[in-house]
């Protein structure tokens, strides 16, 4: 790493325990803590947003970036991109991050023609390389941003224009290259612009046939480069278009399914898409579980006021307590990871401020996943969920669920012998309030 530093005044982040006063410090998050022979640093796999955390600004719709950081300093953008890189391996040091991940035009800026950003991205990974050696930092994903630049205003593999189709390709094929020489354990695609505005001037079908035939190329090429790592799909209900085609879990499923995706695909569930979506994070979570297909997840949270993706840092112990029990039920996230893909509010503009909005969300992680474990271990919950479907696990419950017993048999079965159904209590306050017995 670059002898230079640039959090002087801050060392790296230390586990002080619950009732530390010190703010700068883990309270739950103890990255050297051995949990069924695992590090917490292993079992939590956190992973810092190259995008959020160094080129986030504070810029908003009423105003530009609040964020000024010493590093942004020079003429020359691929040298300012390098030394920014130093600033971010650094800081991913500190905060005793095992991952990060990136968007190709976050890490190296865009040149003149593609050529030319290929060039700067080809200069930045080798750096990057470098950087990975000297910190043990690794790679959690990689992705391509196919959502700024103007060319792709009404989409990128689902453009109605085929020239844009064409350079999506093109990008896509570099990142996923960048991803490789990284070592990425990952690739995620988020659909950026892909989805619409106004029927009047699109053909829906059609869109969605290219977005597919765009997957099975990415498939293909990753075969062809021997790249291992993980496709993900990235869920988004809406914005920036009003219908985005990935809009949520369940969507995404039906798409992969009928377009013969589904077996090379998994899902990075986004907390603030969840929401956005009218879900909560668990059900996201328990939907792509459900469907083996639980692969990462983009922590974040939004606001329940504001209807936007506000991208903050999750601190709700309770809300992550819930989404690290379906994680841990459903067999954990494999190569995937914990990203914060969250950003600092605009007037959050000291250096520290990125300290302590990563703290917050390790934490809290940690902390609920201490919880989930100790909920799933003592298993009251499941004990109570697993006597609600009792009456599935012998006679003609069993033959239900076995596809052994049709209408016919029912209907004789209720008028000779069941009769009316008993109402059973769900007992939805009794289990909130046991639930609370492990948040306080
Ligand atoms: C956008 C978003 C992206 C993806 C990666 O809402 O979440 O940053 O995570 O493209
Ligand atoms: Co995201």
């Amino acid at each position: 790493m670059s002898k230079e530093t640039f959090f002087q005044n801050i060392g790296t982040i230390a586990y002080e325990g619950p009732r530390t006063e010190k703010a700068l410090a883990f309270r739950h998050y103890n990255p050297a803590e051995v949990i069924d022979g695992k590090t917490m640093k292993e079992h939590m796999r956190f992973s810092i947003a190259y995008w959020h955390a160094f080129r986030g600004v504070g810029s908003d719709p009423f105003g530009p970036g609040t964020i000024v950081r010493p590093w942004e300093q020079g003429t020359d953008v691929v040298s300012i991109a390098k030394k920014r890189m130093d600033a971010a391996f650094e800081f991913f040091t500190k905060i005793e991050s095992p991952f990060w991940c990136f968007h190709d035009r976050d890490i190296a800026p865009e040149g003149a023609t593609l050529a030319e950003s290929n060039k700067n991205l080809d200069a930045i990974v080798a750096h990057a390389k470098e950087l990975q050696k000297a910190t043990g930092v690794k790679l959690l994903w990689g992705t391509a941003n196919l959502f700024s630049n103007p060319r792709f205003m009404c989409g990128a593999s689902t453009n109605p224009d085929a020239h844009v189709f064409a350079y999506s390709a093109a990008q896509v094929k570099k990142a996923m290259d960048a991803t490789l020489e990284l070592g990425g354990e990952n690739y995620v695609f988020w659909g950026g612009r892909e989805g619409y505005e106004t029927m009047l001037n699109t053909n829906l079908k059609r869109e969605q046939d290219h977005l597919a035939a765009f997957m099975h190329m990415a498939v293909d090429y990753a075969k062809s480069i021997g790249f291992k790592g993980q496709f993900l799909i990235e869920p988004k209900p809406k914005e920036p278009t009003k219908h985005q085609y990935d809009f949520d879990c369940a969507t995404c499923i039906g798409f992969l399914r009928t377009y013969g995706l589904d077996k090379y695909f998994k899902f990075n569930i986004e907390t603030n898409h969840a929401t956005l979506a009218g879900h909560t994070f668990q059900h996201e979570i328990e939907v792509a579980a459900a469907a083996g297909m639980l692969g990462s997840i983009d922590a974040n949270t939004g606001d329940l006021l504001v209807g936007w993706d506000t991208d903050q840092f999750n601190t709700d112990v309770k809300e992550l307590t819930l989404a690290m029990v379906s994680i841990l039920r459903g067999g954990g996230l494999g190569t995937g990871g914990l990203n914060f893909d969250a950003k600092l509010r605009r007037p959050s503009v000291d250096a520290e401020d990125l300290f302590h909005a990563h703290i917050g969300g390790m934490d809290s992680y940690a902390a609920a996943f201490k919880i989930a474990r100790r909920i799933l271990a003592e298993g009251k919950f499941e004990k109570f969920v697993a006597d609600r479907y009792s009456s599935y696990d012998s006679g003609y419950g069993k033959d239900i669920e076995q596809r052994k017993i049709g209408f016919k048999e029912l209907e004789q079965l209720v008028l000779t012998n069941l009769g009316e159904p008993k109402l059973r209590s769900g007992k939805q306050e009794y289990l909130e309030n046991l639930l609370n017995t492990y948040l306080c």
